[in-house]
């Protein structure tokens, strides 16, 4: 090798290395986050916010990218995409984390909890902390629980008729979240519940496979779901909270400081969210009632009806969570 041949390869090679090192000294780190709903819903928009802090306290390190509107795919998708680590944040509903780690199923109970406020005081205490470590730490899951979110009450909408009470449910096909607890309540209430994807509904309902479904009022807003289904009965069978989780194969290969950091940041999510929660709904309410959407209220002794319809699904899966339940009620 000639002076000049080992300038040229020894330069190269120094040129290569310094290249590879200050890469490495700056490598970017983009976290894949999927949420059902659109940018600007308040799920997507508090954990859009929440990659923004990450940015800036970590100088650019750690940033991420938002895949939003079911774009990889349902909520049953998602969970196995996160648990493999080809996407990091899941926001999803309890609903189907419930047959992946069953202590969660408690939450999805019908008439749980007395109203949105005792759920929120729930998540945001003792049991709320106890329930992440549970699924974070149950084999199945391979999942970190990182915060709840609010999702407010969920209602019944359908295409056919107005529902002023049980009688009214007879018959119909009503699309439920895929988790059995589900689809057994909504047969208790004289339904007959259908379990589907988030992904599938707006096509069933519109081409007649089922009649209605059931959600809080900025997911029947947003999914445009008020277009084909115009009544909508506020029987607020079901609160159950949201819950964005982590990718333990992530997890597993982060240091002490960013998994303190993204705690940090999680749990600060969990109070913005609910914000941005209850002005969307407000103004998602408006828009459904202005779009001459039928929106019917009960009474508490209305309510009731419902209350004591669904005894056959306590019956059945209740039993197992006795003291969660006794000591969930006991919040005040
Ligand atoms: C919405 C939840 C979403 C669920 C959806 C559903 O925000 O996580 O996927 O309900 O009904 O309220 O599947």
């Amino acid at each position: 090798m000639d002076r000049r041949d080992f300038l040229v390869n020894g330069g190269a090679t120094l040129a290569g290395a310094s290249l590879v090192g200050s890469a490495w000294a700056q490598a970017k780190t983009v976290w894949k986050a999927s949420d059902v709903h659109p940018l600007g819903y308040p799920t997507v928009e508090a954990v859009v916010r929440m990659g923004k802090k990450l940015e800036t306290a970590t100088q650019g390190r750690i940033s991420i990218q938002m895949f939003p509107s079911m774009q990889l795919g349902g909520e049953k998708e998602m969970i196995e995409q996160a648990q493999v680590g080809a996407l990091q944040f899941a926001r999803i509903s309890v609903g189907p984390m419930g047959p992946v780690v069953d202590e969660l199923n408690v939450f999805n109970m019908p008439f749980v909890f007395r109203d949105v406020p005792h759920m929120n005081k729930v998540i945001d205490g003792p049991i709320g902390k106890e329930m992440l470590q549970k699924l974070t730490d149950a084999p199945t899951s391979r999942l970190i629980g990182l915060c709840w979110m609010d999702a407010g009450a969920r209602s019944v909408y359908n295409s056919k008729k107005p529902i002023r009470g049980l009688a009214d449910l007879k018959g119909l096909k009503i699309r439920m979240m895929g988790n059995p607890i589900f689809v057994d309540t909504m047969n208790a209430l004289g339904g007959n519940g259908i379990a589907m994807g988030f992904d599938q509904l707006y096509n069933a309902m519109q081409t007649g496979v089922v009649d209605g479904a059931e959600n809080n009022p900025p997911s029947y807003e947003s999914g445009k779901h008020f277009q084909v289904a115009k009544h909508y009965s506020l029987t607020e069978h079901l609160i159950i909270p949201e819950i964005l989780v982590f990718s333990k194969a992530t997890w597993d290969r982060m240091s002490a400081e960013d998994r303190a950091l993204l705690m940090k940041v999680a749990g600060e999510a969990q109070q913005e969210q609910r914000a941005l929660w209850v002005a969307r709904e407000k103004t998602s309410m408006d828009e459904i009632k202005k779009s001459g959407v039928e929106v019917l209220t009960f009474s508490s002794a209305q309510k009731k009806e419902f209350q004591d319809a669904v005894k056959p699904v306590w019956d059945k899966y209740g039993a197992k969570y006795t003291a969660l339940v006794q000591r969930i009620q006991a919040v005040q």
